[in-house]
Formats: structure tokens, sequence, C-alpha cells
């Protein structure tokens, strides 16, 4: 702002000092709306990324995306929640989305602002508190003891997420009998028109877990922030020589405990994120073994010895929830191949060098596993399973 007011004060002389000043005057105030976000008079969608961790939240975020367009109101983008319970500070810690990616990137297939950038510009003037209604299903209002209040704020992530965000809910706004979905467009729009409900703030993502087949290509505007390249490209130069192999072992407690639950009768194919291998067409889908969501050490050392070879690998990487297994692998190249193993702080780190790998070998039922797929589908890069070398084909469906 300084500079434009100098570089327009240096251009007057005495006689037009008063024109000048007024025409400095004025770009700058230009300069400051810019700077302002704009209501967006389409309204908003803001939502609590209340499912599961990263990969979950990862899938909702893209079809939450994808409802905000369907709708044509801006999408309040929330931060990431990350659950802390074994370090300090043992809260949720709320990581805003541009830590991780660029918000800029989003633009360019729906306007987008931060949930952060929103609460602070826009929301103390055009949603004051007394006009915060929270938007759900009657159902989950159900479970309220009037049976007509959102659960906006009951329990954890719920509660601290809203206290992040600086929002008491003052009434609740009830629907049913319709979903997220293109075909409930039109219901969407009569019931909720921006002049009456600006601002639609639902306790959970408007979207399915997981991610819809036509909004898995959304993935490409999810771009990695500077940082997160900088730090990612720094390791994998500094620890990793290519072409690398890059693994995630989901092997620990939770997980053995949720593959049990592939032995019961009710899941087909599809048990979490499976569809991003078995296909996500029912009838078509390829059966989904244990090995697939449970890799034991034999498998693990069969597909990472696999492709190695094919892939004339000199490094290998283990991102892992629990045990690394890197002493087995080692052992399997007899000192030949680098086994490189991190564990960092950061689990978007893992994601970003198993992103980055010649190839990868992933968790078919792993959400985590299923970003990195994605990620690499954008890119051209290639991608197995354990369990299954050759990934089912998706549909031809048309995607956004
Ligand atoms: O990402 P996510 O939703 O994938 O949750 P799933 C798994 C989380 O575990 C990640 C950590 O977000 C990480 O915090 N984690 C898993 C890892 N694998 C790795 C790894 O290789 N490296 C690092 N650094 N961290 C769902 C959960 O997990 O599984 C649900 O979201 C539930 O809450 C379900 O627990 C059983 O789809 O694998």
């Amino acid at each position: 702002m300084k500079s434009t007011t100098m570089a327009a004060n240096q251009q007057c002389s005495p006689a037009v000092m008063l024109m000048c000043l007024l025409s400095a005057l004025l770009l700058q105030t230009r300069w400051t709306s810019a700077e302002e976000l704009e209501w967006d008079e389409n309204g908003y969608v803001l939502y609590c990324p209340c499912m599961g961790r990263f990969g979950n939240q990862a899938d909702h975020f893209l079809g939450s995306l994808a409802f905000a367009k369907m709708l044509n109101r801006t999408l309040a983008v929330p931060p990431w929640i990350v659950y802390r319970h074994h370090t300090p500070p043992y809260t949720n810690v709320h990581v805003a989305y541009s830590d991780f990616f660029q918000l800029e990137a989003l633009s360019a297939f729906h306007r987008v602002v931060s949930l952060e950038a929103f609460m602070e510009k826009l929301a103390p003037k055009y949603w004051p508190s007394e006009q915060r209604s929270a938007y759900c299903f009657e159902k989950a209002a159900e479970r309220s003891s009037d049976k007509k209040t959102c659960p906006m704020k009951d329990g954890n992530p719920f509660g601290p997420f809203w206290d992040y965000a600086g929002v008491e809910f003052v009434k609740s706004v009830l629907f049913g009998g319709m979903s997220f979905s293109v075909y409930y467009q039109p219901q969407w729009m009569n019931k909720f028109p921006p002049s009456e409900h600006p601002v639609l703030a639902m306790p959970g993502a408007p979207a399915l877990f997981p991610v819809l087949e036509e909004h898995v290509g959304l993935q490409r505007l999810m771009v990695w922030s500077d940082k997160m390249v900088n730090q990612g490209e720094e390791l994998i130069a500094s620890q990793l020589i290519r072409p690398y192999v890059g693994i995630h072992l989901r092997i620990g407690i939770d997980w053995q405990n949720a593959c049990k639950l592939l032995n019961s009768d009710d899941t087909g194919p599809h048990f979490m994120a499976s569809a991003q291998c078995v296909g996500y067409n029912r009838q078509t889908a390829l059966p989904l073994t244990m090995t697939m969501c449970l890799p034991d050490l034999s498998e693990i050392r069969r597909a990472v010895k696999l492709w190695v070879k094919k892939t004339a690998a000199r490094s290998v990487y283990i991102a892992t929830d629990s045990e690394s297994h890197s002493r087995e692998i080692e052992k399997l190249f007899k000192g030949k191949v680098k086994v490189v193993t991190l564990q960092p702080d950061l689990a978007q780190t893992d994601l970003y060098i198993l992103g980055r790998a010649d190839h990868f070998i992933g968790n078919c039922v792993s959400s985590f596993s299923a970003f990195v797929k994605r990620q690499r589908d954008v890119h051209g890069l290639p991608s197995s399973f354990f369990g299954m070398d050759t990934p089912g084909k998706l549909n031809d469906k048309e995607e956004l």
C-alpha cells in the first residue's frame, strides 16, 4: 500500500497535488478492498472433518468439494484434525489445510476460503453469533435430548473442532429424505436457498466414504505446499537412492482388529477403501482377501522382492503404523538394497515420500494408502497392493 501511494505522489506537480492525492486514496481503497474477502451471495458450506484420521478426512474432503460445487456455494476448507493421544499436548491439533496443501490450487475447480479466514474476516459481519444455525439429518438430531438439536459439539472431535473455529450454534435446521448425491441437487437448492440459508454448517462431511469414483480425479487439486515439497525432496535426496520402492505397512493393532471384520458375512469385496483395488463395480469387483487387508511377513517379503527386481530398485522406503520389518527386508537383498524407514512425527512426510517412489506397494483397504495411490495416478506413477500385484481397473465413469 505504501509503495502505491508513494508512486502516485512522485508524479504529482503542486498544481495537481490534490487530484493526485485523491487518486492515490482511490488506489489505496481499491487495494484494501482486494485484500479483504468478499462475501459470496451464493452461500457457504462449512463442515467438521470429524470421521477418521487423515486418509478418511482426505476422502471426505474430495466429496465435500464436489458437493460445494454442486450447490454453487463457496467451500470453507476445514483444517485437518490430527489426533495426538500419545504425545503432548494430548489433545487434537487442528492443522490449517494450507500447511500441507496449496489452497490456491483448489480454485482451479471451485471457490474456496479457509475456515480460519472465513471465521476471522467474514463471519463477524455476515454470519454473526445470533445467526449461527447448524444443519443436520433428522436422524442425527434424534440422539439429542429434545430430538431436535444437531449434535454439533457433542464429544470429541466435534466440540474441540467448533471451539477451534470459535462457533457456538444457536439453532438447528433438520433435513431428511435426501443425500449428498447429484440426484438431490434440486432438493438442496429448493430447501436451502442461499438468501435464507447463507451458511450450511454441518456436523460431518457432506460426502460419502470412501470417495465416490467420480470424485477420485479431484485428487489432482491437492497439491503439496512448498514447505512439504522442500522437506520431502530433501529427505528423498539425502536418504534414498533411486529407483526406490515405497511400501505402506498398515499392520498395527487397530488395523488387525479392523481386518477381523472381513470374516463377517456382510462384508463383500467393498470394505473401507478397497474399491481402489478391487474396482468400484460390485458386480465385477475382484475378491478381497485377508492378505490384501493384513499382509503377513511372507507376503510383504514376496511383494517387495518382486517389485525391487522388476524396477531394479536400489532402495526401499518403509512407511508403517507400527513394525517396520526393516531387518527382514534388508536380509532379502543381502545388503545390496538400502532399506530406509523414518517413522516421522508427521504422517504427511510418509505420504509425500511414498507418493514420489518409483513404485508403490500399498494396502488395498487403507485410505492412507488410497491417498498415495490417487496422488500417484495423477502423475502416472505405478502402484500395486499387497496381495494384488495388478489392481482392478476403475470404471470409465466421467470425472469432474
Ligand atoms: O489415514 P487413515 O484414515 O487411514 O488413518 P486408514 C490411519 C492413520 O494412522 C494415519 C497413521 O492417518 C496415520 O496417522 N498411519 C497409518 C501412519 N499408516 C501410517 C504410516 O505408514 N506412516 C505414518 N506416519 N502414519 C482408518 C482410520 O485408517 O482405519 C479410522 O481413519 C479407523 O479411524 C480405521 O481407525 C480402522 O484408512 O488406514
